[in-house]
């Protein structure tokens, strides 16, 4: 039995990567699923054992337990969870306020899914190079607010190359997932780390601002990144962008754990189980009304919230 880690699924094969090479391989066929709540098994990112065929492909025999991974819905109503990637160390978040532009709504909906699944998280804003003075007034406010709430958040421009040092300084020695919506320029970037990559990259026309689905499915490249002092072996998950960001299994008590300033003054709400919208004494309320938290974070908190009830 060989070891390898999942670099590509498309279908019912999987590409994995061993020391030497890249073996497509499929799954044994009566592999049992861990129940039926996630729609695919095998996720890039995972390790796998697997054998050998005559005719060159393999057969994946076992998944080894997972470090960490992160899921969202697999269809807006779905009940099913889709595993975007196994063991990763950070979630590079891809946003802009040029075009496509990414909310603060969408940003959230992802932070707020890494923290649920312990994943480091950083919000890179690509295309500043189209930014204009009132988007640059924008973007500090943007990055106040994140930076306070604990997340690293770097300018990028995968076009002129603004912040790529900072990127590679960040992302060196890492397997890391870059995730947003079509459009927002996460293979332009993964090209502008890595020349020679050679990513298929989008074509955005005035006529359709919403991107195009360039990237059809997710893909690790392993690329050795220089930095100042060393070249560290990386694993960059270029991904399909994604329109909503449909978030799985949390309820309306432990949401607000997953904003780190919610987090931060929550023990002191009067009632244990505050869910921070119209109860008394509320601490995270109260920071709000004072500023000490984010307006609109909070915002997208009881957006988020209103989705949960929807749901259960
Ligand atoms: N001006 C500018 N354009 C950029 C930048 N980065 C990417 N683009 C353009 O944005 C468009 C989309 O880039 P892609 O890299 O294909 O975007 P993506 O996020 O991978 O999109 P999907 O694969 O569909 O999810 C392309 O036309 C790029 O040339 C940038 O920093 N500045
Ligand atoms: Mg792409
Ligand atoms: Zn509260």
């Amino acid at each position: 039995m060989k070891e390898g880690l999942v670099i590509r699924t498309t279908g019912s094969w999987y590409r994995v990567l061993t020391d030497t090479t890249a073996i497509d391989c499929r799954l044994r066929g009566n592999y049992r699923l861990r129940g039926n709540k996630q729609t695919n098994p095998v996720a890039v990112g995972d390790r796998v054992l697997f054998e050998m065929q005559d005719d060159g492909t393999g057969v994946i025999h076992e998944v080894e337990d997972r470090r960490n991974y992160i899921v969202r819905r697999a269809t807006k109503l779905s009940k099913q969870t889709h595993v975007i990637a196994a063991n990763i160390d950070l979630l590079c978040i891809v946003a802009t306020l040029g075009l496509p532009r990414t909310s603060t709504g969408f940003i959230d909906r992802l932070l707020v899914t890494a923290e649920a699944y312990h994943i480091p998280a950083a919000i890179l804003f690509n295309k500043v190079d189209l930014y204009d003075d009132e988007l640059w007034e924008i973007h500090n406010e943007m990055k106040a607010v994140y930076t306070a709430a604990g997340y690293p958040v770097l300018e990028v421009s995968a076009l002129d190359g603004t912040g790529l040092d900072e990127v590679n300084r960040l992302i060196g020695g890492k397997t890391v997932l870059f995730s947003g919506h079509s459009g927002v320029g996460k293979s332009a970037l993964l090209n502008a780390l890595s020349p020679g990559l050679g990513l298929k990259v989008g074509q955005l026309s005035d006529w359709s601002l919403k991107g195009r689905h360039t990237t059809t499915f997710a893909e690790i490249h392993h690329v050795p990144l220089s930095t100042l002092n060393s070249k560290l072996l990386t694993y960059l998950i270029d991904t399909p962008g994604i329109k909503e960001f449909g978030m799985v299994d949390f309820n309306a008590q432990e949401l607000g754990h997953f904003f780190p300033e919610m987090r931060a003054v929550l023990h002191d709400c009067h009632f244990a189980n505050c869910t921070h919208r119209h109860e008394p004494g509320c601490a995270v309320k109260a920071a709000v009304e004072e500023g000490r938290i984010s307006a609109e974070r909070y915002r997208n908190y009881l957006n988020i919230i209103d989705g949960i009830d929807e749901t259960n």
